[in-house]
């Protein structure tokens, strides 16, 4: 029987955990467990027999790490063939009854895509591409993928699996304590995107044990219409005298997960910590449970890299301004590959209040397909909404749609058949919600029964594509009323017509109604309320417009989606007249942020180039390390607190030290003709201290010391004590500096400072970094704490002065 026809009418169980079962066996750390397919394949089969003897259905092969970023392609190829092999034999040699299946393990690659890392998009799919296929060259039943913690890393790996196999692919992602995925995307996102995309099965492993993933897998439950799986750990793990414990035991474990299996969980195994009995004890409490049917949920949706916006209860409003028509400092923009101007735009309507970007880059005489793909890119790495990708060029749609980490808008497909065959294809391969224009071969209907027949015939061809009702959203078109008095009444009567008989949801490039007549946001906004009264689901709408968003604020208070008025109170309290203050919408509180200056904002928002632009700008008036002091840290730190508040999650934070490092480029031009004398002084070792990766500030103290004269040798950041004492021996350093900015890595600075002062007396130890205090420097034995950098200085050039 196939997976597939298997889940329909049972529960799938799956295996436990693996590694600590391999290290009883005498896996060394830091030894590839991948390996051991083929060096001790008995082991293997031992082990996995052991779990189809404990019931389960579904082996994941030992194959992990198993890509090309890790082995060799040939040592690949033999690590799947017998890591398949083995799944197999242990099959065939337990005595357990039930259907037996193997999936093809794939496990997150360790690195951090662009533009948070330097790992390329297309690069991590050609990666998973490779273990892929050996998956099916070996005969996997599927592909599991599973233990992602990166939206888009997980996107890579499905995709890569949806074009190089017809396996059944389930997902299943590791969440943090906090509900999130670690580069901040919603459970509601990550069935968004995955289902939207094909994946068969999706759900969560590892991280937790079974009650703390409860709420994320109810969150599954309830948005998902695929198959929901459930692989937790047997607890947290806790580090107990340099052992990995985990608190849960098997009859526990059991009883949570058969709780999560009433609730409708369809397939179950378990992750970290989890041996055979753990399994034996769920199929025990669960076997006899009837599965509960998969629905469908029928959610109509878009999602970002960290949340999904669901249509159909209050208003969406999608933000029209990333749009050259009409505009010449933007077309200026486009044409001078000026992307900063074009984030700007982004932000300024996510500060009014959109909840989804219209990105339109199409001018004759630019490149659309790359800079699409380019606006499209760079958006997304600072702003969290969703993004409806506009364009009539189906190969710029292409590459943006496939490079967008999450489920996308898709502005449009309509009812002529050219444009179908070309569209429909793309919104069923990458997932998406379609905006579908009432037109054909014969232009735009002038009735609005016309307009209805189309979309009929759109919402017939979609299915053949595969494509669902909920992921059409029908655009009525709206035409101006200076041209036909009847216009405004043929859009609306067809958007009821299409929301309360063929029960889709709609939206609409509402401005567009008022063309040709002046002060034209009177009539846009009346039009606005007209059509959300016969059923508009989404307005493509100018945020900027007081108008607009006062009907916006109004309606949704009058119609009952604003709780105690509050967002229109909020809104109405900061209104300021058009009279005195222009025709500015006033913002929204609730997404209002102070910055004290637009440095600081650029480094909050992560806008590189526009951060080293106005260092460049401020430094022609202001003391570097004024600005450092004022400007950058003061900015760095509004995102710490918001990482540790989790309003921010890891995607912004490094996007705002992106912004910060081009800051400091400036910065470091301008001191490199330095201010402190050029005497040459004594050599000083630097370096931020092991398990730290921050290295900002220790730039900052080695540019100083730099600058005053001295011989730095950085050894860079996450440096092993073991490397600081060598070069302070090597070059008889009379100091040396350790950074360190997490409570966790002090730790580490201990230890340097300890090895340092046993084995080269003659060093004297400096440290700094945020974390730290006098008391805690005293604390871990340090010769000296510089609260900053120039503090830093100051105390080596004493020491310097004592060498004489
Ligand atoms: Co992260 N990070 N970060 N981070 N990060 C902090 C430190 C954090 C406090 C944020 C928070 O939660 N509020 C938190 C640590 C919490 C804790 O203590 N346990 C944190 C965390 C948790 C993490 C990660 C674990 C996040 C994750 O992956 N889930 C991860 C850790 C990775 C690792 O190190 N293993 C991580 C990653 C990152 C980025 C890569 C995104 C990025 C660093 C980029 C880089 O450095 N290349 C980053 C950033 C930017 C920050 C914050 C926002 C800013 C740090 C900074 O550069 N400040 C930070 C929050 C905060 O501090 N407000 C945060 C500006 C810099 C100029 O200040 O380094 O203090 P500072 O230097 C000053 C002085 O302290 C002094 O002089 C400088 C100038 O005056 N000084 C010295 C520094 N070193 C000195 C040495 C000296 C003398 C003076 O003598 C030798």
């Amino acid at each position: 029987m196939k997976l597939l026809d298997y889940l329909k009418n049972n529960l799938l169980y799956l295996d436990g955990g693996m590694g600590t079962l391999l290290q009883a066996e005498g896996l060394q750390p830091g030894e590839h467990p991948e390996r051991w397919n083929y060096e001790h394949p008995e082991v293997i089969v031992k082990l996995q027999k052991m779990y189809f003897d404990a019931g389960t259905n579904l082996i994941i092969s030992n194959t992990f790490g198993a890509n090309v970023l890790h082995f060799e392609l040939e040592e690949l190829d033999k690590i799947v063939k017998h890591a398949l092999e083995n799944a197999r034999t242990a099959a065939a040699e337990s005595t357990g009854t039930q259907e037996k299946f193997v999936a093809l393990d794939i496990g997150p690659t360790g690195r951090l895509l662009k533009p948070y890392g330097d790992f390329d998009f297309e690069e991590a799919v050609a990666v998973f591409a490779e273990t892929v296929k050996l998956g099916v060259k070996y005969g996997a039943d599927a592909i599991f993928i599973e233990t992602m913690n990166d939206s888009y890393e997980t996107k890579a790996a499905l995709l890569a699996a949806k074009e190089s196999s017809d396996l059944p692919v389930l997902v299943s992602n590791a969440y943090s304590e906090d509900g999130k995925l670690m580069t901040g995307a919603s459970p509601a996102a990550m069935v968004a995107m995955l289902e939207g995309m094909g994946a068969d099965a999706i759900g969560v492993n590892c991280s937790l044990g079974p009650k703390a993933l409860a709420p994320i897998v109810e969150q599954y439950l309830e948005k998902a219409s695929v198959p929901v799986l459930l692989k937790p750990n047997a607890g947290l793990p806790r580090d107990v005298d340099g052992k990995t414990v985990f608190d849960v035991l098997p009859d526990e474990f059991s009883d949570d997960v058969a709780e999560l299996v009433k609730k409708g969980v369809r397939i179950c195994g378990g992750c970290c910590g989890t041996t055979p009995d753990y399994i034996r004890a769920t199929v025990a409490k669960t076997k006899d449970l009837t599965p509960v049917e998969v629905t469908k949920k029928n959610i109509t949706c878009v999602s970002s890299y960290t949340h999904a916006v669901e249509f159909g209860a209050s208003p969406i409003l999608i933000g029209e301004r990333i749009n050259p028509t009409g505009k010449k400092r933007f077309k200026q923009a486009l044409v001078e590959n000026d992307i900063d101007y074009i984030l700007n735009e982004g932000l300024a309507q996510q500060e009014k209040g959109v909840h989804i970007l219209d990105v339109n880059v199409g001018l004759p005489e630019i490149d659309e397909v790359e800079m699409l793909k380019k606006v499209s890119f760079e958006l997304q790495a600072i702003i969290d909404l969703p993004l409806q990708i506009d364009t009539t060029d189906v190969a710029a749609m292409e590459q943006a749609l496939r490079r967008y980490n999450g489920k996308a808008m898709i502005n449009s497909v309509n009812g002529k058949e050219e444009n179908m065959k070309a569209i429909f294809p793309l919104v069923k391969k990458y997932g998406g919600l379609v905006v579908a224009l009432t037109l054909d071969e014969n232009g735009i209907p002038d009735t609005a029964a016309e307009r209805v027949a189309i979309a009929e015939k759109i919402l017939k061809t979609a299915e053949s594509y595969g494509i669902e009702k909920k992921d059409i959203i029908f655009d009525t078109l709206a035409m101006a009323i200076s041209a036909d008095p009847n216009a405004a009444f043929a859009t609306v009567n067809s958007l009821k017509e299409i929301k309360e008989r063929l029960g889709c949801h709609t939206s609409l490039g509402v401005s567009n109604i008022s063309f040709g007549l002046p002060n034209r946001d009177f009539v846009t906004s009346t039009f606005f309320v007209m059509a959300l009264e016969n059923g508009l689901s989404a307005a493509i709408m100018n945020p900027h417009s007081a108008d607009m968003m006062k009907t916006y604020y109004a309606y949704r208070a009058l119609h009952g989606y604003d709780e105690n008025c509050a967002d229109y109170i909020n809104f109405a309290s900061n209104f300021v007249p058009a009279a005195t203050a222009g025709a500015a919408a006033p913002q929204p509180a609730a997404t209002q942020q102070e910055f004290k200056s637009a440095l600081q904002k650029a480094v909050v928002k992560g806008l590189k180039e526009q951060a080293g632009e106005l260092t460049a700008k401020l430094l022609e008036e202001t003391a570097p390390l004024e600005i450092v002091q004022n400007e950058i840290i003061p900015a760095l730190d509004i995102v710490g607190k918001g990482y540790e508040a989790k309003t921010v999650y890891l995607p912004q934070l490094l996007m705002a030290a992106e912004a910060a490092k081009s800051a400091f480029e400036k910065i470091k031009a301008a001191m490199s003709t330095g201010n402190g004398g050029t005497a040459a002084k004594c050599s000083f070792v630097l370096a931020t201290v092991k398990g730290d990766i921050h290295d900002i500030g220790k730039n900052i103290v080695k540019l100083l010391l730099e600058n005053y004269g001295f011989d730095v040798v950085d050894l860079g950041r996450d440096v092993a004590p073991e490397l600081v004492l060598e070069e302070v021996k090597k070059l008889h350093a009379p100091m040396c500096g350790l950074s360190a900015l997490m409570t966790t890595t002090v730790p580490a600075m201990e230890e340097t400072i300890k090895l340092v002062h046993a084995e080269a007396p003659w060093c004297k130890v400096v440290v700094g970094g945020a974390v730290l205090t006098q008391d805690y420097a005293d604390r871990i034995g340090a010769d000296k704490y510089a609260k900053d950098a120039m503090e830093a200085v100051r105390y080596a050039d004493e020491v310097n002065a004592s060498l004489k």
